[in-house]
């Protein structure tokens, strides 16, 4: 029994030198102290002793225990700080390494120059207004002036749901909308994706954006509408921009005008970007025809108002000198970090 007890002692020497986990050093107890352990069972043994002998293995088997109890718990204590030295030193941040560059997303210049043109307006008293992409011919055609088989669709390439419903080829529908529940005094702009049958080139897509705007009262004039774009395009293009406007023709509109500003690259001089010209075309605009307002119930003996229409793709490839529309829309970030 003696043997024994030496033999546990030395067993449990060795294997603590051998453990570096905690949960390792609590099988070792349970193994040798436990209540089914190799210790408490030599313990157990006792009752066949002698009267000599039993004081004396007594004496040994206490030591025994006392020296497991200690060694564990000693070890317990070193475990336990080197895990924590581990920690302290896993944790540790290194305040001198460099740091991650994680790269800045971007607003496509789309955007940027939607939102541009929006906070122009906004800060001339406009508000925007919304409508849906896919619209009734009504809204998108019949409304504004441009009856079935009226030679104005053909150069609209619509794309037909089915007889009565379209994607909408304007944002004009939704100003339709506006005027149907709104009394004048009305100041709005339609900002928005339109779509139109075209094939894919460096000019054409069959999506595009428009910026429209309405404006209706009483006795507003042409005047207000060239005083409220030369507003505009001096804001965009800078205070020296000069703005002229040609005569033109569209169904919803009488009279109407093409708009051009002097060229922002040359001021006027000629060059590569108006191809000589000195201006460049911007937009599209003209009185509201007095039959639009009616069909929008607005009485055109009390009211009269102007509208506009601009190209979002076009002034952004201006006003960054791309001379390809399809770049807007390939997602390819060489392109877009540009902006
Ligand atoms: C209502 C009445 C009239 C909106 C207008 C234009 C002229 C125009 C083009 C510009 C470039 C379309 O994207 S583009 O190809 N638009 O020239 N748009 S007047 O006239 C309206 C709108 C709504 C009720």
């Amino acid at each position: 029994m003696k043997e024994k007890l030496q033999q546990i002692q030395t067993s449990v020497e060795e294997l603590l030198k051998q453990i570096s986990d905690i949960s390792a050093l609590e099988n070792i107890r349970v193994q040798y102290l436990g209540k089914k352990g190799e210790l408490t069972s030599v313990l157990r043994g006792m009752g066949s002793l002698s009267a000599e002998e039993r004081p004396q293995i007594g004496a040994l088997a206490n030591k025994v225990r006392e020296f497991l109890e200690k060694s564990i718990e000693e070890k317990k204590i070193s475990l336990e700080k080197a895990a924590r030295a581990n920690n302290l030193k896993a944790e540790t941040i290194d305040v001198t390494m460099p740091g991650k560059i994680s790269p800045n997303g971007k607003l496509h210049p789309l955007t940027q120059v939607m939102n541009e043109v929006k906070d122009i307006f906004i800060g001339m008293g406009f508000s925007i207004a919304q409508g849906p992409d896919v619209e009734y011919d009504y809204y998108n055609f019949e409304a504004l002036n441009i009856p079935k088989h009226h030679p104005a669709r053909d150069t609209q390439d619509t794309f037909y749901v089915n007889d009565n419903i379209v994607l909408r080829t304007q944002t004009s529908p939704v100003q339709v909308r506006v005027m149907e529940k709104q009394k004048p005094p009305i100041r709005i702009i339609s900002p928005g994706r339109v779509f139109r049958s075209d094939a894919v080139d460096a000019t054409h897509s069959p999506v595009f954006h428009q910026i429209e705007g309405l404006v209706v009262d009483k006795g507003v004039t042409m005047s207000d509408l060239k005083g409220t774009l030369e507003t505009f395009l001096k804001a965009l293009y800078g205070k020296d921009a000069r703005v002229r406007l040609r005569p033109h023709h569209f169904p919803f509109t009488e009279p109407s005008a093409e708009v051009d500003v002097s060229c922002f690259v040359c001021g006027g001089e000629g060059c590569r970007v108006c191809k000589n010209e000195g201006w460049i075309e911007i937009l599209g605009a003209g009185m509201v025809h007095p039959k639009v307002l009616a069909n929008c119930g607005i009485d055109p003996e009390i009211y009269s108002g102007f509208a506009f229409g601009l190209g979002l793709e076009r002034i952004t490839m201006g006003r960054y000198d791309i001379d390809d529309l399809r770049l807007f829309y390939e997602n390819d970030l060489r392109f877009l970090q540009q902006f």
